[in-house]
Order: C-alpha cells, then structure tokens, then sequence
C-alpha cells in the first residue's frame, strides 16, 4: 500500500483486508440467497462506504442479513435517511410485474381496505375513513432491487395507528397484504409498527395516481421496494408467514434493516 493515498482511503483499504474473509462469506450468501447486492444494503443503511465508521455499518448490517436472525435484532427505532423537498426524483421512475398501462384503475368512491385475521374490528374502510386518520408526511428514499432508487414524498397514516384502530394483535408475528394486480407481500410485526412505515394515499400533494399505488400502499423506507406493496385491497394479521409475489420466488423475505 502507497504511504502517499490520503488516510482515509488508507483506513478503508485496511478495514477491507481485515475484513476480507467475512466479506467473501457474506457476499456468497448474499449471492446465494439471491439478488441483494452490497450497494442496496449500504443505501438501506444511508451508508456511501467512504469510510471505516459506515463501512463497519454495512458489515455489520450484512451479518444480519438472515431470516432466522434478523428479525430479532432489528431495531425498532433506526431510521432510514430522510431528504429535503430538492432532493425529490422527477420524474419518479414506475415499477411492477407489468407495463405501466395495465396499472389497474380503482374507483375511488366504491373503493373498500378490507381487514382480517388476528383483528378484533374487521370492518371494511373508505377512502374518507383512513383520510380521517392522523397523516404524516415523509420523503425517503426508494430502492428497487433491480439496481435503481428514487427519493420520493409519500403521505398518509403511520401504519401503527391503523393497527391500532383495528384491534390489531400486536403480539403477532405477521401483517399480510393483498393487492388489486394479484401482487402480495408480507411483513414482520417489528417493521409494521416502525414509525416510518407509512399506508399511503397521497404521492407528492396529490393523491397516489394510478402507476405508484391508487388508491392505498404500504411505504416501508426501511425495507426495499418489492416490500411496498401498492394498491392494496386487503390487509391481515397472522401467524402464519404468508410469503409475497417476489418472495415467494427466492427474493429474501426481511430484505431491511
Ligand atoms: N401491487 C403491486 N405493488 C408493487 C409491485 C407490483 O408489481 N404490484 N412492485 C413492487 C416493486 S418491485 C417496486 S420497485 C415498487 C415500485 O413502486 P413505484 O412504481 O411507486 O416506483 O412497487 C412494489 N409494489
Ligand atoms: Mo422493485
């Protein structure tokens, strides 16, 4: 190594070399268990790599990377970065299993949230209803495991206080969701009641159009895009996992922080 590389890039090389063996461990797995790269994880985890602090960050965040362990050291409380209104992608890049002229086109004013499974109120909710909740607003960052990623604002309810609404057993392990395309995920109760995780009706100052989600979806900044499940028509509460459209064919089913 040249004693003339400024020290910081000194310091990461070197953390590197330590690290070589886990790293070659990781990335196999990684690799194996399918379509998570480094550099998504080191995004989820608001992470450039430049320097030995959040490069320790991603390694860390990587050794997690296991369903059978992930969920219990996640933390409730991290936060995934959030941006200011200049950072915001325009145009906001479009994706699902289809083209964007088979989004499916929801009558808002017939449109029901049907709720189900460990819930003690399983009443159907309108638009009117879930507008009557408490909003908030974030803008976060959006990345998609095929390689692409979009800052975005998204509004709506922190997804917690419709849990809560509803009776929902928060000692449960999983909420599920059913979508309007036939598309489904799933997520574990600790990002469910993360204060981040966000149902969604509004995309920028206007209501979600078609092509990100009209009229309801779930944004989760703290997991990646295909755990955002958009034009949700029926959400449950279970114990049983029930696995989603991408999971269900080898994508890693935490895929978060
Ligand atoms: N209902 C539904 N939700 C979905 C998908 C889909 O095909 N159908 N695709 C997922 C994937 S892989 C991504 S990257 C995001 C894209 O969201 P956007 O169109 O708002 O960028 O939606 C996610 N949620
Ligand atoms: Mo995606």
């Amino acid at each position: 190594m040249s004693a003339s590389k400024p020290a910081a890039a000194r310091k990461t090389r070197i953390v590197l070399a330590d690290h070589q063996p886990q790293i070659e461990r990781l990335q196999r797995r990684l690799f194996l268990r399918s379509s998570l790269s480094i550099g998504a994880l080191a995004m989820l985890s608001g992470c450039n790599m430049q320097d030995n602090d959040s490069f320790d960050k991603v390694l860390w965040a990587m050794s997690r990377w296991n369903d059978r362990v992930q969920g219990w050291l996640f933390d409730r409380n991290r936060l995934a970065p959030t941006y200011s209104a200049r950072d915001i992608t325009d145009p906001f890049p479009f994706n699902a299993f289809y083209p964007e002229f088979d989004a499916p086109d929801i009558d808002g004013s017939t449109y029901r949230l049907e709720v189900s499974g460990l819930v003690s109120d399983k009443r159907s909710w309108n638009l009117d209803q879930l507008r009557a909740l408490p909003q908030a607003s974030q803008i976060t960052r959006h990345i998609c495991i095929e390689g692409w990623s979009a800052i975005g604002q998204w509004r709506g309810v922190p997804f917690r206080t419709f849990l809560e609404r509803i009776g929902a057993d928060l000692t449960a392990q999983y909420v599920g969701f059913k979508c309007a395309d036939r598309y489904y995920s799933s997520l574990d109760m600790a990002t469910a009641l993360h204060p981040q995780t966000q149902l969604t009706l509004d995309f920028g100052n206007a209501p979600l159009p078609a092509k990100y989600g009209y009229p309801l979806k779930l944004r989760v900044p703290t997991k990646l895009g295909f755990k955002n499940p958009k034009h949700i028509a029926a959400i449950f509460v279970t114990n049983t996992n029930p696995g989603g459209y991408w999971e269900d064919q080898g994508y890693n089913w935490f895929s978060g922080l």
